[in-house]
């Protein structure tokens, strides 16, 4: 069956035709395609079409797909069993080895997604303090738990407003516009000893890309320290991707909680929160702060995990940024010969081309870009074997697979679009 006759089917069994609404590719009106198989770069699709990816599943497959390190761990794992109930070694390594790579992570708790990472940091934040107020920022997106669907960015920014979240959930989610540090001190003014925790991205990619200003981040950190409340780094999306060890190491902040995703599982669901042990020691057996998985720690997850870490130990981030940046260079240089306005954010192998003649630091920014725009270019570049993220609040992400050849395609392909 072709993309289109699936994608019928689809509909017909799951909302949507999707388990995720970004796939459904509403916000550039257009009809998802099947795939069939993915290696390195390369995305397939059933109907025989090769892409060059720029989603690798929304982050993870930073080293490309089907890595031969990360399918022979799966490999060998699935081998042993694919689900045990019980601890396992698997467990054990990838924690250790997290550690290593993020120090700030004296101990940790591994889940199935980034979704359940931050739940459970912000419930361990509110069980830790006795505090229930928290404060997150308009356009970042830390899943879909109940307290943080209150001005999320990624896809829930195209959904309006947010039936089946009781405001009596929401009351204690207290927002800011993101890069907007007075804005938080008036919170902590406000709520003074309220507030249980600061989530952040600490670089937000689910608004498009969007930098934290110079001394946000530290200025967070410094207002957590003083008013006693938690500070979060949501780094589902930078964790291994901006630096081994995160946006943290990057910007030499430390938080005093992380939530990992994405990339740690190596394609594998798999979730983690941690930070200083004598805060998660709260965390039930040991302490009163409950939460619970029947696939946390999966065993196959585990192994594929600490395969693609083991990996990303040799790679080299500075050359794929300095890749990256050629590429966003010469895309930026064709959208102004066409005249299209264009603003870029980049930050290591993570970028977005914002259809703007403006500087985009926060939602509301990001909100005046012109989706149409986005929406013909995104339509031409797939018509050219080029996947980009279907939706104008997420990231273009490249990979340790992509070629020299691959962005030159992919230069080639923008020349060709017209707007
Ligand atoms: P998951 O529950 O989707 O594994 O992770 C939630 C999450 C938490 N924190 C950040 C910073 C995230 O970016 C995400 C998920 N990201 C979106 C896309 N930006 C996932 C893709 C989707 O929803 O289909």
């Amino acid at each position: 069956m072709d993309s289109k006759s699936l994608y019928t089917r689809a509909q017909r069994v799951m909302p949507g035709g999707v388990n995720s609404p970004l796939r459904a590719c509403q916000y550039v009106k257009s009809e998802p395609v099947f795939i069939e198989n993915a290696k390195g770069a390369y995305l397939y699709d059933v109907d025989g079409r090769k892409y060059i990816d720029y989603v690798f599943s929304w982050g993870p497959q930073i080293l490309g797909h089907q890595d031969a390190a990360v399918s022979e761990a799966a490999h060998r794992a699935i081998d042993l069993g694919s689900s045990y109930g019980a601890p396992c070694v698997g467990e054990i390594a990838l924690a250790e080895e997290i550690s290593k790579m993020i120090p700030s992570m004296e101990m940790m708790r591994m889940v199935s997604s980034g979704t359940e990472a931050t739940m459970s940091a912000l419930r361990l934040a509110r069980g830790y303090t006795g505090r229930k107020k928290f404060v997150k920022f308009i356009g970042n997106y830390h899943g879909h738990a109940d307290a943080f669907l209150a001005a999320a960015g990624s896809a829930a920014a195209t959904v309006p407003g947010t039936p089946g979240v009781p405001e009596e959930v929401t009351q204690h989610t207290l927002l800011a516009q993101y890069n907007d540090l007075e804005a938080v001190k008036a919170l902590f003014d406000q709520n003074e000893k309220d507030i249980a925790c600061v989530i952040v991205e600490p670089v937000a990619g689910n608004m498009g890309l969007v930098l934290p200003a110079d001394g946000f981040l530290q200025g967070l950190r410094d207002l957590c320290t003083k008013h006693g409340a938690l500070l979060i780094f949501d780094e589902v999306i930078t964790g291994f991707r901006l630096a081994p060890g995160g946006a943290q190491e990057r910007f030499g902040i430390q938080p005093d909680l992380t939530t990992l995703g994405k990339i740690i599982g190596g394609g594998f669901p798999v979730g983690c929160y941690g930070g200083k042990r004598e805060i998660m020691e709260h965390m039930a057996p040991v302490g009163n702060v409950f939460q619970a998985g029947t696939l946390s720690g999966n065993p196959v997850a585990m192994a594929t995990g600490l395969a693609t870490l083991n990996r990303l130990k040799d790679c080299d981030y500075a050359t794929l940024e300095t890749h990256t940046r050629k590429l966003t260079d010469e895309l930026v240089a064709i959208m102004t010969e066409k005249g299209q306005p264009v603003t870029l954010n980049q930050i290591g192998s993570i970028f977005t081309l914002y259809f703007s003649d403006r500087p985009v630091t926060n939602m509301i920014e990001s909100s005046q870009c012109d989706a149409e725009s986005y929406t013909a270019y995104w339509q031409q570049m797939l018509a050219q074997g080029i996947y980009l993220a279907p939706a104008g609040f997420e990231c273009v992400f490249t990979s340790f697979a992509h070629t020299e050849e691959d962005f030159e395609k992919t230069v080639e392909a923008a020349r060709r679009v017209e707007f």
